[in-house]
């Protein structure tokens, strides 16, 4: 049974994961057996993200690009492939958030959430897929959504329309590449302590709005998303394709 979750030989690239929930599936997965390619803007963030992976024994390496840079990520995967680096499973996890009634928000920060939380993930799955496809290896394609990819919440609205998005971008990826053997899928993850929901936490209002809508009656920890990854990114997942998961202590299952 252990089998069916080991990612021992497999590669995984989790864009956004020099910190918070990318970190910690970068970690999960790396437990798991994969040898995991950290990715941020910052550089010196990704390097310590590394070290501090293989300061545990971990198999991490790192590349800095900006995943809403088209060219960028191209010049990434060619620097794979000219090192003999297949990359085998890839969760999508960059992602920003940007607080503002729709009536006050700027194009430009529509634009910027929507290119970091949306089409980064089409920019570099299609990297990704094009040479899982022409190996005829497979590989998995782990998207990261939300509850908002459900419901949504007024003054996160680029945010809910790009985490909308990711669902159904999710189900796209399986109409062209299940035939491949590759399987997309998503994860929504509910309210989690991360850097990103701090100002949320601190607010004793929206701390007691988040504990009292869901049946768990309290926010989740980042390490709670890595037994569903591990699962989407393993061959336990082989006929899974097109669902999102959603790991949100019941959030959307209840009135
Ligand atoms: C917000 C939060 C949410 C959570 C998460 C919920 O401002 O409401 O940032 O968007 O981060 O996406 O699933």
């Amino acid at each position: 049974m252990t089998q069916l979750f080991d990612l021992s030989g497999r590669t995984a690239l989790v864009t956004g994961s020099a910190r918070g929930i990318g970190l910690a599936l970068a970690e999960g997965l790396a437990s798991a057996g994969a040898r995991v390619i950290l990715n941020g803007t910052r550089a010196e963030t990704v390097a310590g993200a590394v070290e501090a992976l293989n300061a545990k024994g971990f198999d991490a390496s790192g590349r800095a690009f900006d995943v809403t840079d088209e060219n960028a990520v191209a010049d990434a995967f060619a620097k794979w492939d000219e090192a003999g680096v297949a990359i085998d499973i890839v969760i999508n996890n960059a992602g920003i958030q940007f607080r503002k009634p729709l009536v006050e928000l700027e194009l430009s920060d529509w634009q910027r959430v929507i290119d970091t939380n949306l089409t980064s993930a089409f920019i570099v799955s299609k990297q990704a897929a094009k040479r899982m496809i022409a190996r005829g290896t497979g590989g998995k394609i782990v998207n990261i959504g939300s509850l908002t990819s459900e419901a949504a919440r007024a003054t996160v609205g680029p945010y809910t329309a790009a985490k909308g998005g990711i669902k159904m971008l999710t189900r796209a990826m399986s109409a062209e590449w299940a035939a491949s053997n590759i399987q997309a899928n998503a994860i929504g993850p509910g309210y989690i302590l991360t850097d990103m929901n701090k100002p949320l936490v601190e607010n004793a209002t929206f701390d007691a709005w988040v504990k009292s809508s869901n049946p768990s009656q309290r926010w989740g920890k980042p390490e709670e998303l890595v037994g569903t990854a591990v699962f989407l990114s393993s061959a336990a997942s082989s006929y899974v394709n097109g669902q999102i998961i959603y790991v949100d202590g019941g959030w959307l299952a209840v009135l």
